[in-house]
């Protein structure tokens, strides 16, 4: 056994999202979002699942607050319900949406917790998607309204900013492969909103710096570390691919390089180029203070002749109820990996986790030990990423409790701390208990 220290100041959090633990879609003025509309249309959630009370979060959050402080986490990763705040995304301000988010931020601070706000967690308000959603580009000025709107009432208190959560899943999957919301199948609909998505990230980092508030501000991807299935040249050169077509598409417009050359060929050649106009690309790469690294698993990749020029290859460890695979080593090499190709950024894990879905035993007791074993694996590989230069300071682990997994509805549990969908109440895992200790120590035993 060897303990993996973790440098002193690292930060210990949790994260979760507005639509999947709020509920409440009907109070105190909020606003309908895409998701409240897609999870009324048959077939798309499965068991037609809704995030109508989802964990009653809205009602709870000062139980769940104190859950928090009792396991000791020190920041607490959550996002704004844009609609509860503008109810038609931009124009009218619902004060009640506003209060709540105060009450929040004032209950963890009193804990010692500090907040970090996602602006962004999909849910966009449903009188943006009647305009086009992101396909249009008047959302990214909504999106800018709407981030002063916030930087001005929470800045005092809130020093930590995420603008968008995981841009590559809302619009791949919102726009392209229409397996969450708004639905939509549509590959110039994809150019257009992640071009949008990426310069309304810009043009809110330009009202924080503009504003001078006080705080840091960044963007969070949603990262695959990708692996060749073997050592052919022509392998390593679609393992290239896909880290253009996925990790580099973000994350080179926000470094200031632009969009990959395969892509910007793949989107001309179909007729549908990412739709920039003079000055964008500048607004988007507007410097960040850090980079929000989301990971969960690794995939191997070969080349295919197909479209694009790469496929994924067989699983080869086994598999997690989500349907990639179980590969802790993965989140320490994405990191080596990041930090190398953009010069070291600040980054923060703004998620990782495990999809485990043990129930609780006849006693009562979630002994969920896929997810305490991945973590250890996860996080030892990250302390050496560390030991190795990379600069990471914060890990948050997704997620705090069960929640409304997205179109996977209630089936996949993914929190260290267990929902109990009846009751609503809250059962810490045995993770939970492994975790704090983690905090306490500031690492862990492996
Ligand atoms: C994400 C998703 C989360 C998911 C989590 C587990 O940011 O990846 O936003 O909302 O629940 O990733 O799949």
């Amino acid at each position: 056994m060897v303990f993996y220290a973790f440098p002193e100041g690292f930060q210990w959090g949790v994260a979760t999202a507005a639509y999947q633990i709020e509920g409440a879609v009907q109070e105190d003025g909020r606003g309908v979002t895409i998701w409240d509309t897609f999870v009324r249309q048959p077939g798309r959630v499965l068991g037609g699942d809704t995030g109508d009370v989802a964990c009653d979060h809205y009602h709870r959050f000062r139980e769940d607050v104190e859950l928090m402080a009792g396991l000791g986490i020190q920041t607490y990763r959550f996002s704004l319900a844009w609609a509860r705040i503008l109810p038609f995304g931009r124009g009218a301000v619902n004060e009640a949406g506003l209060a709540f988010y105060d009450r929040l931020v004032d209950a963890l601070l009193e804990r010692g917790i500090e907040p970090a706000v996602t602006l962004y967690h999909w849910d966009l308000p449903q009188a943006l998607q009647d305009i086009g959603g992101w396909t249009n580009r008047s959302v990214t000025d909504a999106f800018a309204e709407y981030a002063k709107l916030v930087f001005d009432r929470f800045g005092d208190r809130v020093k930590r900013w995420i603008t968008l959560n995981e841009p590559i899943v809302f619009t791949g999957e919102g726009y392209r492969s229409g397996r969450m919301a708004p639905g939509i199948r549509d590959l110039g609909a994809y150019s257009r909103a992640v071009h949008h998505a990426l310069l309304a990230h810009g043009k809110a980092v330009r009202v924080f710096r503009e504003g001078g508030y006080a705080g840091e501000i960044g963007i969070t991807n949603a990262n695959t570390f990708y692996e060749p299935a073997d050592d052919a040249p022509e392998t390593a050169a679609a393992v290239e691919l896909a880290r253009d077509f996925d990790t580099r598409l973000f994350h080179g417009p926000v470094f200031g390089r632009g969009y990959p050359a395969s892509v910007v060929k793949f989107f001309a050649e179909r007729g549908v180029p990412f739709p920039i106009e003079a000055g964008d690309m500048a607004v988007i790469a507007t410097p960040t203070d850090f980079l929000g690294v989301n990971l969960y698993s690794r995939a191997l990749i070969q080349p295919a002749n197909n479209s694009v020029g790469f496929a994924g290859a067989p699983p080869r460890l086994p598999l997690l109820p989500m349907g990639y695979e179980a590969a802790p080593h993965s989140l320490g090499a994405f990191v080596r990996w990041v930090s190398k190709e953009y010069g070291r950024p600040r980054i923060y894990i703004t998620e990782n986790g495990v999809c485990d879905n043990t129930e609780p035993d006849a006693s009562g007791v979630v002994d969920d030990r896929t997810r305490q074993e991945l973590l250890r694996g996860f996080l030892v590989g990250l302390n050496e990423a560390i030991a190795e230069g990379c600069d990471v300071r914060a890990y948050y682990q997704w997620s705090l409790m069960d929640n409304f997994e997205w179109a996977f509805g209630y089936s996949k549990r993914f929190g260290i701390v267990y929902t109990d969908y009846g009751t609503l109440a809250r059962i810490p895992k045995r993770s939970a208990e492994m975790y704090a200790e983690i905090i306490r120590r500031n690492g862990l035993e492996a």
